[in-house]
């Protein structure tokens, strides 16, 4: 994975595959004894490949070695497909090892990467191993591009050990003549773009083998972790004195807000275009991409998508009805909406979302004369960075709850959890006031090394400024007078208090802005309980050094049992940006809690050592999704009759508080 365009040095004769006489090692020995020991002799391990016969990578091998690679692009999953089918169909551990070697220095590496990523979390003989942080890997699709020269300078001049951290600069994309800008810090977080690639890295839309996508609910948790993006995205807007987002419903509509990313490629030494403002999308006809699709066909396709939704059913390929209008139409119509290969009809319903983002990505160069390749929204681990992608992901939430809104509310039944009242609720914040979160800038290292072809061995860091937050814990009291001990579900969020305008909202809106914070079982003695729990355990998000992790630091004993929690996915919300950002005077919020009835809400099967500790947004590998209630539930549907604010919403055994965001505008180190 690591340096991904410099070649795998192979010994001729003792190599299991043919070197070309013209391999770059080859070219190099005689004239630099470092190159030669970085690649040669004095390699810190050797690692002997078997024979094996040699695979067919014509396909692979199709997207030029220094071509930008896209998920999005129909022709690019294909081929990514075929590798992933080769990585998956060797037999042994072994086997894989050679073919990746043989493959790595020959196809795309960005296609490479992503392939034997997918293949090492699936393949049931390496799930336990440990993928690398992707942004070690690619730093260039999270930093700006200046940071690569003076990485550079410093790695070449200062010997290992005496390397200074480089700064990137806080917000080097814009100024503030751009009020989009404000939200910097937001969609340019390296730790939310990480996210966001590992979740699509964990929930692939297509593949040879349909059980890799065909994961649990997973149509469901399509729409669901997507519309908690959208709705922290708006907490964040109005953390920043900005209206919620706009969706972009109008796809002949030019795109109001321009995007400028600063980040250059380095496998395909190219800048990621920019998008200019009030650009319109166009009919995309790019031989190279095989993409010959005009802005009239996702218009159809959506009217269709919104004619199933008003019939409560889709048709599927052999013309059946496929319900929708019950509790599990919002998996398949996610299937549908994304889509993905088990969408139950994908030339009727085409590729709604997912070509969404092709066109905009392209919007610049829709018939390729200008020989450019797409723009930030063409690729998951950059699509965030984007304002447009709040827009367009709006967009398609507002689609998810045109289905949503034609399900009944919830009966009293199934809200209520007969003799369980919560009494009082109380967040407080380390060595600060309680329900007052704090939040502030905090400036942490990554590791770009990893990532750098072609320079001297040894770290480089590269320092960023995030957001962060004092940790808190929440104290929730809790009376079961049922007379024996009860299980229950904590379903903890937070939404504004108060619309842009300043006004209370309706629930019918402020549903839509409730982000999930934490959710965890617990056993309920007869009388009343106090129930503690830290912001740290947030079942939505992973430690910073999980989002980070390097192997080198950190990491912990082989064969540990802190080992086997480290290796599972790096998927989740990273725990720095938890909370919105909040307002210096403070931002007006609500903290609801909610316990409800686990018999409900279980799920038969067993958790231990699997990935779960970011389940909300990222599910459990290998296991059902480990809530058996709608994804989002209480706040997915529309309220009672009469109930149309979320004080008359509440039954017993929910409560809110009030709850201020405040900020403070400085920067502090990260704690060695
Ligand atoms: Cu995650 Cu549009 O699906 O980016």
């Amino acid at each position: 994975f690591d340096r991904p365009t410099e070649p795998i040095f192979m010994e001729k004769g003792k190599a299991v595959f043919d070197v070309p006489d013209n391999f770059l090692t080859d070219r190099y020995r005689p004239i630099s004894t470092e190159v030669q020991s970085r690649f040669g002799e004095m390699a810190e391990q050797r690692i002997p490949v078997r024979e094996i016969s040699i695979p067919d990578l014509r396909v692979p091998m199709s997207l030029a070695r220094d071509a930008q690679f896209s998920l999005f692009i129909p022709a690019h999953r294909r081929i990514a497909g075929r590798l992933i089918d080769i990585f998956m169909g060797v037999r042994s551990i072994d086997d894989l090892q050679s073919v990746a070697v043989y493959a790595r220095d020959r196809v795309n590496p960005y296609l490479f990467n992503y392939a034997l990523s997918v293949a090492l979390l699936h393949r049931p003989d390496t799930k336990g191993l440990d993928l690398p942080s992707f942004a070690q890997n690619f730093p260039d699709k999270f930093v700006d591009s200046r940071v690569f020269r003076q990485v550079r300078e410093e790695a070449t001049v200062v010997p290992d050990g005496s390397r200074m951290p480089i700064t990137i600069p806080r917000d080097y994309t814009a100024s503030d003549l751009e009020p989009e800008h404000r939200l910097w810090y937001f969609r340019e977080d390296l730790g939310i773009n990480l996210h966001h690639w590992h979740w699509h890295l964990v929930y692939p839309f297509e593949a040879g083998d349909r059980a890799v996508v065909n994961k649990d609910r997973r149509g469901e948790l399509f729409y669901y972790m997507h519309q908690q993006v959208v709705a922290r995205y708006n907490l964040e807007r109005f953390s920043n004195n900005l209206a919620r987002v706009v969706r972009f419903n109008n796809l002949r509509e030019p795109i109001a807000e321009g995007y400028f990313p600063k980040m250059d490629s380095l496998v395909s030494s190219r800048a990621w275009p920019p998008r200019f403002e009030d650009t319109k999308l166009s009919d995309l006809n790019r031989e190279l991409d095989q993409i010959n699709l005009d802005v009239s066909d996702m218009e159809r396709w959506r009217d269709r998508i919104f004619e199933a939704i008003s019939q409560g059913f889709a048709t599927d390929e052999s013309g059946n009805r496929v319900p929708l209008d019950n509790a599990g139409g919002i998996d398949i119509l996610g299937n549908i909406m994304e889509s993905s290969i088990i969408s139950p009809n994908r030339s009727l319903y085409g590729d709604f979302h997912n070509m969404g983002h092709v066109f905009i990505s392209y919007s610049h160069d829709p018939d390729h004369r200008h020989l450019e390749s797409f723009g930030v929204m063409g690729d998951s681990a950059t699509a965030m960075r984007d304002p447009v992608f709040y827009r367009w992901h709006a967009y398609i939430d507002d689609i998810f709850q045109e289905h949503k809104i034609r399900l009944p509310p919830y009966t009293l039944p199934e809200l209520d959890y007969d003799g369980v009242t919560v009494t009082g609720i109380q967040v407080s914040p380390e060595g600060g006031q309680a329900n007052v979160l704090q939040t502030f800038w905090q400036q942490s290292d990554v590791d770009l090394s990893r990532g750098m072809d072609f320079v001297p061995r040894g770290n480089v860091f590269a320092r960023f400024t995030h957001l962060q937050h004092t940790p808190f814990t929440y104290t929730i009291n809790v009376n079961n007078d049922s007379g024996a001990q009860r299980f229950g579900t904590v379903r903890i969020f937070l939404g504004p208090k108060r619309d842009e305008r300043r006004q209370g909202m309706l629930f019918k809106d402020q549903r839509l802005l409730m982000i999930e914070l934490d959710k965890f079982i617990v056993a309920l003695n007869p009388g009343q309980n106090t129930i503690r729990r830290r912001s740290t355990e947030s079942s939505v998000t992973i430690p910073f050094e999980r989002t980070f992790r390097n192997l080198d630091q950190n990491r912990p004993a082989a064969g540990s049992a802190d080992e086997l929690e480290f290796n599972f996915c790096g998927c989740g919300w990273p725990n720095h940006m938890l909370i919105p950002k909040g307002l210096p005077e403070g931002l007006e919020c609500e903290l609801f809690v909610m316990v409800s009835n686990y018999d409900q809400d279980r799920v038969e099967q067993q958790l231990v050592g699997s990935c779960s500790d970011a389940a909300s947004y990222c599910g459990v590998r290998d296991r059902l999704y480990p809530d058996r209630r709608p994804m989002g539930y209480p706040f997915d549907r529309l309220s009672r009759a009469g109930a149309d604010r979320l004080v008359n919403f509440l039954t017993p055994n929910m409560s809110i508080v009030d709850v201020v965001v405040r900020h403070d505008n400085r920067v502090v180190p990260r704690a060695a």
